[in-house]
């Protein structure tokens, strides 16, 4: 057995159309330079549901130099940041006009619930644009004291162009956390979306025109990773990359963007969070935690709470509520109501996922729940548990990205923290206890760049959020990520009467 399938409700989305397939550049929609088009495709089936203007080198420089035109001439960054904040309020009372027809065409694109894309994902767009629509007119600088004769200013000003390259698993939550603190801050930008999921951001990108950007502040291209993705990292006339993905690709951007321009580089990448249960917490509620912390998002979230580790006190019992949990979560076409699971993005991750379940099956690990794919068409695959995992297996190193939630058992607080800490990544943590000082302990010493306690997956547009060690460089979201893109300058100018 394996989580249900829905397929009792009639689809909830609205129609919706696909309007936007071409290249934005410079303000207008065009074909590529090579006249080339690729196939996007619906997960639910396979089929092909646009053909979408491919993107290469020749585009991202027409691209850039759109960018580096309306950076150098204006009018954006020379604009006030009141001016700014009232263009991206717009743009978010654009967003939340077209709220179900946008989260439809997500869903479409990337199989993800509708429910969850209409009721939570758009509206998240919506509530960072407007946080950093908040932030537009607060960016200043400071007056530093300094010996001598001297007036010290530190003027915050935005860095110039900036190339972003984002990925497939949430593509307009990823546009949102790049374009907000970049636009804000009074940059101009070439996105480069992932080939998987060309669409939402077209569409919102002419929502962004509506609400007076202006021409060649933001370029979108879209298309492949090694081609367009290749060209933007290593363009000398970007000041500044942020990239979303693998750690693996994450490498190449930043040698590119080191070889060409030394453009500055903040990365977000793969993760293997640990959750960590220990024998006080309430149990019913860590596997429900639990399960979501790994399931949300059919499995694709960079943060997903992939090595749950349970205490050997409550082990057994928290195995049996987990599988009966995943026995019960709703799969199914994404569109109908109740969905809890669509399918995997594509055929590739879906084979990567599958290909992770048999080496969890050949190395020994117990398979709880799940296992295989559902039906023959699409990419759907059962919610899979694995017990009585061990650190050294695949599965419990390497990120699988998808829905299979691994089991590993503790006795130690000590060993607990080692085994966790024990990973090349460090993007976030989980932690379910009733005892404050544990709590406590867990929180300082986890090398994670968020930590969850007694929760999973709280997002805030004000919250940081971004890897330790192998995860990633910088922090998105919040005031960090406007950080990502000022520059800072110090003037100095000598005082004649310093008394004064
Ligand atoms: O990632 P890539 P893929 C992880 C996850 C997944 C694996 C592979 O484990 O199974 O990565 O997914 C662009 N120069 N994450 O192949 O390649 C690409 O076009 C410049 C974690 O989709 O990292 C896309 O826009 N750009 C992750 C973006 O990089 C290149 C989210 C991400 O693709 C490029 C997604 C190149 N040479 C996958 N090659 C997270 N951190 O949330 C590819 N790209």
């Amino acid at each position: 057995r394996f989580g249900t399938v829905a397929a009792v409700e009639e689809p909830i989305s609205p129609p919706v159309e696909v309007n936007y397939t071409k290249l934005l550049i410079n303000g207008q929609f065009v074909d590529s330079a090579s006249g080339k088009t690729f196939p996007t495709l619906d997960p639910r089936t396979g089929e092909v549901i646009a053909h979408v203007a491919e993107g290469d080198e020749e585009d991202v420089n027409r691209a850039v130099f759109a960018a580096r035109k309306a950076f150098d001439e204006g009018p954006w960054p020379r604009m006030t940041g009141y001016e700014r904040s009232r263009v991206l309020n717009r743009f978010a009372d654009l967003i939340e006009k077209h709220n179900d027809e946008i989260a439809a065409l997500e869903t479409w694109d990337n199989g993800k619930p509708y429910e969850q894309s209409a009721q939570v994902e758009i509206p998240m767009v919506t509530r960072l644009i407007r946080y950093y629509a908040g932030w537009a007119d607060k960016i200043h600088g400071l007056i530093v004291p300094a010996d001598g004769p001297h007036h010290v200013q530190v003027l915050h000003e935005p860095i110039g162009v900036a190339g972003q390259i984002i990925p497939w698993n949430f593509p307009l939550l990823m546009f949102a956390w790049k374009v907000g603190p970049a636009l804000a801050s009074g940059n101009t930008i070439v996105m480069k979306t992932a080939e998987q999921t060309p669409l939402s951001a077209l569409f919102v990108a002419q929502l962004l025109h509506e609400a007076g950007l202006p021409d060649g502040v933001l370029n979108v291209i879209s298309g492949f990773g090694p081609t367009a993705g290749a060209a933007l990292a290593s363009h000398v006339d970007v000041d500044k990359l942020a990239f979303t993905g693998s750690t693996q690709t994450g490498k190449i951007v930043l040698e590119l963007a080191t070889k060409s321009n030394l453009k500055s580089v903040t990365l977000e990448l793969g993760g293997k969070s640990p959750m960590i249960i220990l024998d006080d917490a309430d149990i019913d509620q860590a596997v429900e935690l639990a399960h979501f912390a790994l399931f949300f998002n059919q499995g694709q979230c960079c943060c997903a709470g992939s090595r749950t580790f349970v205490h050997e006190r409550v082990y057994d019992q928290f195995v049996e509520k987990a599988k009966a949990r995943a026995l019960k979560r709703v799969v199914g076409d994404p569109f109908k109501k109740g969905v809890e699971q669509g399918p995997q993005i594509d055929e590739e991750q879906f084979k990567k996922i599958l290909k992770y379940i048999q080496s969890g099956k050949d190395n020994g690990a117990t398979l709880v729940s799940g296992g295989d794919r559902i039906g023959d068409k699409g990419y759907y695959i059962q919610p899979t548990i694995f017990s009585n995992v061990k650190d050294e297996m695949e599965i419990a190193r390497e990120e699988i990205f998808g829905p299979v939630q691994s089991i590993l058992k503790f006795n130690d607080l000590d060993e607990v923290i080692q085994r966790a800490n024990a990973t090349r990544y460090g993007l976030a943590a989980g932690v379910f206890t009733s005892n404050l000082e544990k709590a406590n302990t867990l929180m300082r010493a986890l090398r994670a760049g968020t930590v969850w306690i007694n929760c999973y997956d709280v997002f805030d547009a004000a919250i940081p959020f971004g890897g330790f060690k192998m995860s990633g460089h910088g922090r998105e979201k919040g005031i960090d990520s406007l950080k990502n893109y000022l520059q800072v300058k110090a003037v100095v100018t000598p005082i004649k009467n310093p008394a004064w």
